[in-house]
């Protein structure tokens, strides 16, 4: 007996910038609909997935998403999960200048690891509902973006707005790559994977990556439909 796997393809994707801009909220807003004020000092690379769809609803994709949780401020983020990845999301906080001013940095020494020829950046403006206390304005994000040729978005986890999108529309991106044959899947690189098939005895005859990791925590394809209590 052969069963699919839920997914048509595996991304992988990174989310880097300064500490406490909000990628593990974002991270927890996507993965998990909840909006939480705590920090998780945790140092160490924490890992997220969910299983989305694509393509008008035609294609799922795992993202397995990469928390750089902790390790922001050595910037010892090895190149191995920088190589490992097919994107990377760059993330800012809106109310706090000088993490945008270090944004330049991030993408630069992303760029330094990751395959260039292989990879989507995207901008990612966080904290939208604080606006009286923002400190660099959509004008200025977006040129920042389009300057570097990377997409832009705004967002704020607390009240959910583009969370979903943000993950999408990378997604999107990304598998334009892959259709056209930009980016080639390859033995060695954990960038994309491709769904498969899985025998009855458990053996599985494709490669798709199960979800194995322990820290990783994965939402079924169609929960962002019960989780969205904004
Ligand atoms: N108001 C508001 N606070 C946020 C948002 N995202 C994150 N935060 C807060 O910012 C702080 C740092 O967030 P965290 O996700 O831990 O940042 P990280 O270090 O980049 O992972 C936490 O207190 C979050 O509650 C948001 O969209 N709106
Ligand atoms: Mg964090």
């Amino acid at each position: 007996m052969v069963f699919e796997a839920p997914f048509d393809y595996q991304f992988r994707l990174i989310l880097i910038g300064d500490s406490t801009v909000g990628k593990s909220t974002l991270l927890r807003a996507f993965t998990e609909c909840q909006f939480t004020t705590w920090s998780d000092p945790t140092v160490g690379v924490d890992f997220f997935a969910k299983i989305i769809t694509i393509r008008n609803g035609k294609l799922r994709i795992k993202l397995q998403l990469w928390d750089t949780a902790g390790q922001e401020k050595f910037r010892s983020i090895t190149r191995s999960y920088y190589r490992n990845s097919v994107g990377a999301l760059l993330l800012y906080d809106m109310t706090r200048r000088h993490t945008f001013d270090h944004l330049v940095d991030w993408l630069f020494e992303a760029r330094r690891h990751i395959e260039s020829n292989r990879a989507v950046y995207q901008i990612v403006s966080c904290k939208s509902d604080m606006a009286d206390e923002r400190e660099v304005t959509s004008e200025e994000g977006k040129a920042f973006a389009d300057f570097y040729r990377i997409n832009f978005i705004e967002t704020s986890a607390k009240n959910r707005y583009n969370v979903d999108e943000t993950f999408r529309s990378i997604a999107e991106d990304i598998y334009d790559r892959v259709e056209s044959g930009e980016f080639e899947i390859e033995d060695g690189w954990d960038g994309v994977k491709k769904g498969g098939t899985i025998t009855a005895n458990g053996i599985n005859i494709s490669s798709p990556e199960t979800n194995n990791n322990r820290n990783s925590r994965t939402s079924p394809p169609n929960s962002s439909s019960n989780c969205c209590f904004y």
